[in-house]
């Protein structure tokens, strides 16, 4: 029997990008995507996958009980992979409680419905950002599936809280769910609020390029084509009730990054402007991957060398995907965000 596989938020960055994966690598599956397409969520980026016999599309919010379970009903989802979610840090500083009830309360509905309507497998797509973060003077240590949860923003603590949840509802009602933790992502259909498509898109127009305090905090960065087959395996081959650490040993100073760009695009470093901090600001993520590359065979296949120029290369390519964005309600984001730092 062929797979029928619910994807929510496949109308954002990582969600699209899995959407376009699966329908690649598994030409055989229905793909269901429901997403509620909130400011992050954008059909131009699924024109692509609206034309394939195999996706439906669902406008839905997560937290619509009723809305959820009448898809359910009607598609009957064998696996649901639930990307959903508000995922930026700033804005979660800024308001908060909208992270609350799509993250947490939109998981749990998600898995009542799994529940209800029974399933084969939850997949909870998580962030290391749960672990909270390293000092930049232990460049020896790294999260491991046994960190203990440490978070720093409300975006933070409510993708802990919705991994928590999932946890339980395996535990006290067996679904059969998994988790994985991946670090930060890059790659086509960025939303341009994040840093690296947001450094494109001002070096594109020579706009101040903002970083944060020093620039000196490090992330670990993964090309998103290396996490969205992460999640194929773990969805096919992962363990139930087990979480998944995905990362690629590529950790990077945000204002090295800044600077690659500068020099991939011909920009001079007079554009870099340095703002205000974020408040808490997490220093230095880094994953270590060893279970998944143990239990799965799973590693990073994209260099940041090449990933960072395919990345730049394709937002020169589609600047109408990113300038749509810009001149709507971003404007006045970017303004809130940015015009007094
Ligand atoms: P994104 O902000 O680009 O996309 C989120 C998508 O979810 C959008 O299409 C949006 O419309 C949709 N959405 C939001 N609220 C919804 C709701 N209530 N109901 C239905 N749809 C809703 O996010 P992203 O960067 O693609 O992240 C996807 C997932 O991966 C998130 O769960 C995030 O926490 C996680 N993650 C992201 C990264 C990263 O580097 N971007 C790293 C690790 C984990
Ligand atoms: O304008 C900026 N200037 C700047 O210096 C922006 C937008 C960011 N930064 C810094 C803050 C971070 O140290 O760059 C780093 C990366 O920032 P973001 O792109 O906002 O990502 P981050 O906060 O690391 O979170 C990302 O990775 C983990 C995703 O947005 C999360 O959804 C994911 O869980």
């Amino acid at each position: 029997m062929n797979k029928t596989l619910l994807i929510t938020g496949g109308a954002g960055f990582i969600g699209s990008n899995f959407v376009y994966h699966m329908l690649r690598e598994h030409p055989d599956y229905k793909i269901v995507c429901v997403d509620c397409l909130t400011y992050a969520g954008n059909m131009s980026t699924l024109a692509g996958a609206m034309q394939n016999d195999h996706f439906v599309f669902y406008k839905t919010n997560i937290c619509d009980r009723a809305g959820i379970y009448r898809i359910f009903e009607t598609e009957k989802p064998d696996t649901v992979v639930n990307f959903a979610a508000e995922s930026h840090v700033d804005r979660s500083i800024e308001s908060p409680e909208i992270f609350l009830q799509t993250n947490i309360l939109g998981t749990q509905v998600m898995m009542d419905a799994c529940r209800k309507y029974g399933i084969g497998r939850y997949h909870q797509v998580s962030t290391d950002e749960v672990y909270g973060d390293l000092p930049l003077d232990r460049p020896d240590l790294f999260f491991t599936e046994e960190t203990p949860i440490h978070t720093s923003s409300p975006y933070s603590a409510s993708k802990a809280s919705a991994d928590l949840l999932v946890q339980a509802y395996h535990r006290t009602f067996g679904l059969p769910a998994t988790i994985s933790r991946c670090s930060n992502n890059y790659g086509p259909y960025h939303f341009p609020e994040k840093l690296i498509p947001l450094m494109i898109a001002n070096c594109l127009q020579d706009k101040p390029l903002p970083v944060y305090g020093e620039g000196l905090n490090v992330r670990d960065w993964l090309y998103v084509e290396d996490h969205c087959r992460a999640i194929d395996l773990i969805i096919h081959r992962g363990r139930v009730g087990e979480v998944y650490n995905v990362g690629g040993h590529n950790e990077m100073k945000n204002i090295d990054i800044v600077k690659l760009i500068c020099d991939y695009l011909g920009k001079p470093y007079s554009l870099i402007t340095h703002v205000a901090d974020r408040k808490g600001h997490d220093m230095r993520y880094a994953i270590d991957p060893t279970k998944i590359h143990r239990e799965l065979g799973w590693l990073p296949e994209t260099k940041f060398a090449d990933g960072i120029k395919k990345t730049i290369d394709w937002y020169l390519e589609n600047r109408d995907w990113w300038q749509t964005i810009l001149s709507g309600e971003y404007r006045n984001y970017y303004e809130r965000m940015y015009g007094n730092r």
